[in-house]
C-alpha cells in the first residue's frame, strides 16, 4: 500500500487520554458476541443500500482500489479496557459517501456485519473524518478475529460501534437500535461522558 495521509483523531491530543472508568491495556483484546467470522475474501462484498440514489455493491478488489487514508486513534471498550496509539489504514467514510451518496433525508446508518450483528450510528458520528472502514492495524492486515477483511473504526465512541466483518451499510431517515443498542447499551456511546448503558 502507498503511504496515505494520516489523520489524527482529536482525542489523541487530549492532555488526559484515558476516559473516566477506563484502564489501559498493552495487548489488543479480542471481543465479540457469538463466534468469530471467517470471511472468504473472494466472496466478500460491501453493499450500500437503503436511502441511496442507487445501490452499490463492491468486491474487495474494487474496495481496495478506492483512495486510502490512515488514522491514528485510541480505542475504548465499554468493558473498561483502553488501548492507545493505534494506526489504521482503510477507506474513510467520506470517500464512501462520495461513491454512493445518501439521499438528503437520510440521517442514520445501520452497519451490518456477517453473522447478523448490527450497530447504528447518526451521520454526525459516522461521517467524521477519523472514521474509516479499516483493512490494516499498525501496518499489518487485520486478522480474522479482529474483523478481516474490513471493519469499521469509530475512534470517538466506545469500540462496540466499530463493527468487525462489515458486509453492508444501510442508510435510513430514522434511527433504529443495533445488536447491543437493543440489549441495553447506550444508543450513542460517548466514552468521555460514560454513555455506557441506557438505564
Ligand atoms: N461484528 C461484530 N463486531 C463487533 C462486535 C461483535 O460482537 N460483532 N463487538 C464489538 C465490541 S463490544 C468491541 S469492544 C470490539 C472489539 O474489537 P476487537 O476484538 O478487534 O478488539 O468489536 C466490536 N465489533
Ligand atoms: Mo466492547
Amino acid at each position: 500500500m502507498p503511504h496515505p495521509e494520516v489523520i489524527e483523531s482529536p482525542d489523541t491530543k487530549r492532555a488526559q487520554r484515558v476516559p473516566p472508568g477506563q484502564r489501559l491495556v498493552k495487548e489488543w483484546p479480542v471481543l465479540h458476541s457469538g463466534t468469530a467470522q471467517r470471511i472468504d475474501s473472494a466472496l466478500w462484498r460491501l453493499r450500500i443500500f437503503g436511502r441511496v440514489e442507487k445501490e452499490r455493491e463492491l468486491t474487495l478488489k474494487e474496495f481496495l482500489a478506492l483512495p486510502m487514508v490512515g488514522v491514528h486513534s485510541d480505542m475504548h471498550c465499554v468493558t473498561t479496557w483502553s488501548l492507545l496509539d493505534n494506526l489504521w489504514e482503510g477507506v474513510g467514510t467520506a470517500e464512501i459517501r462520495r461513491l454512493c451518496p445518501p439521499l438528503p433525508s437520510a440521517k442514520f446508518v445501520m452497519v451490518h456485519a456477517a453473522g447478523n450483528w448490527t450497530t447504528n450510528l447518526a451521520f454526525e458520528d459516522f461521517f467524521q473524518d477519523d472514521v474509516l472502514l479499516a483493512v490494516s492495524h499498525n501496518g499489518r492486515p487485520l486478522s480474522p478475529e479482529h474483523g478481516a477483511p474490513v471493519r469499521l473504526v469509530v475512534p470517538r465512541l466506545y469500540f462496540w460501534k466499530s463493527a468487525k466483518w462489515v458486509t453492508a451499510l444501510e442508510y435510513a431517515d430514522g434511527d433504529r437500535p443495533g445488536f447491543w443498542e437493543s440489549r441495553g447499551y447506550h444508543n450513542r456511546g460517548d466514552p468521555w461522558t460514560e454513555e455506557r448503558y441506557s438505564d
